[in-house]
């Protein structure tokens, strides 16, 4: 097992693997910015170094002063998290090439999926079924454009290979408007991305994102922990995740998950990883491969038993895969309420001092949470401040033990948007579930 770890994020999700690492015996380093002293796996972690100033650019994605912080502690793994470097391939490979194990996939893999057009073409081979759309990047031709546009049925979207996440793309409805939209989305995509290639998709109206969670340990075996439904989101940021995915059959899936897991074994994929879905009409069409521990994974964690931590820090030690696809079993239902420092109504950021934090809990309740009274939420970062999750043995008890969660939590002195919760649990359609991407929007007279 890995002796000594740098987990080179904040917040969360590094409390939460430093807790992972204190499981298996590993000691660890918390490395962060001078604006975060007082987290709370800073003051748990063996050993800590200040790696600059608060801007996450001179700190968390400062990958000198991060390999160097690794170097002097003697560490052999650095840990990403999610966000900040956790998809960059050359830090990846700046890892590994001074002599730390990334843990995470390799740096090939991760270059490969953060170009979503190669990210589509292995995908199409290895069988995972893709949106109908350009087979590739779109080239210079107007009518063959034009052809191609038909040919799918309006309405399409353009979207940018560098893009991701909902950066970069472009809707359009119909033939008069197809090549300005080309046009500008390049142009968008070299200045955000230094990358102008763009392709083409069937654009769907009303699907549902369905993601699924892998496990590989690059040694040729792969597991797939099933799906998580995100649809509930603002903005691309996803607000409420549940697993599993409401009206999903076993035999979906199944097949749905053994793709993935194929995809993984013929890529060399190594660690944890989803493949997001956007899932219409009864069908699953891939979109994207998150290369990275996901902030929704407690959901997955929830309904198999599977720690997803652990077991990327097992595989990064070298340790094969103990877990095979048919000892994964889903048992009952998971929900995931990401409890954010803002407005409830404005959504504008609210950090500050939290006076009093008072979780909930009882059977099925999980709160990721480093927030503690009397700590101060920083300017400078995401306003995730904590994830509450409950499980329960269908997704009515689950629905039962979040509603009774978020009227025990007390958090004051900041504004959070538990209030929102409260009211979107009282929604009949999400109740109902299966509600798809642009309900929540919609719900909150955004569109
Ligand atoms: C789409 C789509 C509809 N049709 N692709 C947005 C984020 C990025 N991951 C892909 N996105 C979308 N791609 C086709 N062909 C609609 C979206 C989309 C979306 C997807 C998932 C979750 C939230 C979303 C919100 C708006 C648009």
């Amino acid at each position: 097992m890995l002796d000594k770890v740098v987990i080179a994020n904040r917040g969360e999700i590094a409390l939460r693997i430093l807790r992972a690492c204190r499981e298996l015996d590993i000691k660890t380093v918390a490395v962060h910015s001078s604006a975060d002293n007082n987290l709370k796996h800073v003051l748990l972690a063996d050993e800590t170094v200040c790696i600059g100033p608060p801007p996450s650019v001179d700190s968390y994605l400062n990958m000198p002063a991060i390999i160097s912080a690794a170097e002097v502690t003697d560490a052999v793994g650095i840990h990403p998290g999610y966000g900040f470097l956790s998809e960059n391939a050359d830090f990846a490979e700046r890892c590994e090439s001074s002599g730390f194990v990334f843990i995470g996939p390799p740096s090939d893999a991760i270059r490969l999926m953060g170009d979503k057009v190669s990210a589509i073409r292995a995908m199409k081979e290895a069988g995972v079924p893709c949106v109908p759309g350009s087979d590739g990047p779109l080239g210079e031709d107007n009518d063959e454009n034009q052809r191609l546009a038909r040919d799918i049925g309006y309405p399409i979207i353009i979207k940018a290979a560098g893009g991701g996440g909902g950066r970069g793309m472009r809707v359009v409805h119909s033939e008069a408007s197809l090549i300005a939209a080309i046009t500008v989305t390049k142009a968008e995509a070299r200045a955000a991305f230094d990358n102008d290639i763009v392709y083409m998709e069937k654009f769907l109206e009303h699907p549902r994102h369905v993601e699924f969670q892998l496990l590989a340990d690059g040694q040729g075996n792969a597991v797939h922990l099933g799906e998580r439904d995100c649809s509930m989101q603002r903005r691309h940021q996803k607000v409420i995740e549940e697993a599993p995915a409401p009206g999903i059959t076993e035999e979906q899936r199944q097949k749905i998950g053994e793709r993935c897991v194929n995809a993984c074994l013929e890529m060399g994929y190594r660690s944890a990883g989803t493949f997001e879905f956007l899932y219409q009409d009864g069908e699953f069409y891939f979109i994207e491969m998150n290369t990275r521990l996901q902030v929704e994974h407690p959901v997955t964690e929830m309904i198999t038993g599977v720690d997803i931590v652990r077991e990327q820090l097992r595989i990064a030690s070298g340790e094969k895969l103990d877990i095979r696809q048919e000892d994964v079993k889903i048992q009952g239902h998971a929900i995931e309420c990401r409890i954010n420092a803002e407005d409830p109504k404005t959504f504008m950021p609210s950090p500050g001092l939290v006076t009093l934090w008072h979780s909930p809990g009882g059977p099925g309740v999980r709160i990721d949470s480093h927030v503690y009274s009397g700590y101060k939420v920083p300017p400078f970062y995401d306003s995730m401040i904590g994830k509450l999750i409950a499980h329960g043995h269908d997704r009515d008890a689950a629905f039962a033990r979040m509603r009774n969660a978020l009227t025990e939590i007390v958090i004051e002195g900041i504004k959070t948007n538990v209030p929102l919760h409260r009211e979107i649990f009282q929604h009949a359609a999400f109740q109902a579930g299966g509600t798809d991407i642009h309900y929540l929007e919609k719900r909150l007279g955004l569109k």
